[in-house]
């Protein structure tokens, strides 16, 4: 058996024994009815609901662990997939519009060359914050790969998602990011696709990720919108 398994199942064990054993303790300096109805209706649901919150937090923590990304805090692969899935079905149900982003980093390897992976690490926290910030509560912004951040956005046409893109691109493209004293800018590259009526999740990251590839080739710090045909 596992270590929490048993822990957990041992406290649990101790805590049903307690209740007989204490009801003994109960009966031994009191005969009363009362005190035996508030020893079993407030101490044994008292107990009861302590223990059952302890575990309800440490499953959220957990959950939590499950579905976020570790550096930068935004949510993982896993929940983007997840909810990419989830929200395209709602659109699908609703008939209303998604779009999805991804932003990947300009030549970001350049500052893990220059200045290491610690700080490469830092920047990728700081502009993850950057994006986080300029979306709403209802979008979901992930780790999508290594220097790429992928954002769902759910009743949102193309057209109001590149104002969103644009908004965010030019924002990174002015945070001075502190790197060994010396104030470092660097800019993103987004790829937008609005989904299709019907789409698949793998289809329409497909069309975003070439717009991507068409804002790369374009000469990068831009946002390049999917066409409607497979290409992009
Ligand atoms: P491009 O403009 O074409 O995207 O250039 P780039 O340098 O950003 O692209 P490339 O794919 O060549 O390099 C991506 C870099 O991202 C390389 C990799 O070391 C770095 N990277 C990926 N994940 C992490 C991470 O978690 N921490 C750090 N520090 N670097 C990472
Ligand atoms: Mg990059
Ligand atoms: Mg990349």
């Amino acid at each position: 058996m596992e270590r929490r398994v048993a822990l957990y199942a041992l406290i649990g064990a101790l805590l049903g024994i307690g209740a007989p054993v204490g009801l003994v303790l109960v009966r031994s300096v009191s005969h009363d009815e009362l005190g035996l109805y508030l020893y079993v209706g407030i101490g044994t649901v008292l107990v009861m609901t302590i223990f059952g919150a302890v575990l309800g937090a440490k499953e959220d923590a957990l959950a939590r662990l499950t579905w976020a990304d570790a550096l930068t805090g935004l949510g993982n692969r896993r929940l983007f997939d997840q909810r990419l899935r989830e929200e395209l079905a709602r659109a699908r149900r609703r008939s209303a519009p998604l779009s999805l982003m991804i932003l990947d980093l300009d030549r970001f390897k350049r500052v893990n060359d220059t200045f290491g992976h610690v700080r490469g690490d830092f920047v990728l926290q700081t502009i993850a914050g950057v994006v986080r910030e300029a979306f709403r509560e209802g979008d979901v912004v992930c780790r999508y790969g290594g220097e790429e951040i992928a954002v769902i956005a759910p009743d949102t046409k193309g057209t109001e998602a590149l104002n969103l893109a644009e908004r965010v691109r030019e924002r990174i493209a002015q945070t001075e990011i502190p790197l060994d004293g010396t104030p470092w800018k660097l800019t993103v590259s987004v790829g937008l696709a609005e989904a299709l009526p019907g789409e698949t999740p793998e289809a329409v990251t497909d069309r975003a990720d070439a717009a991507l590839y068409r804002a790369k080739e374009g000469g990068r710090n831009r946002t390049c919108v999917a066409g409607t045909d497979t290409a992009g």
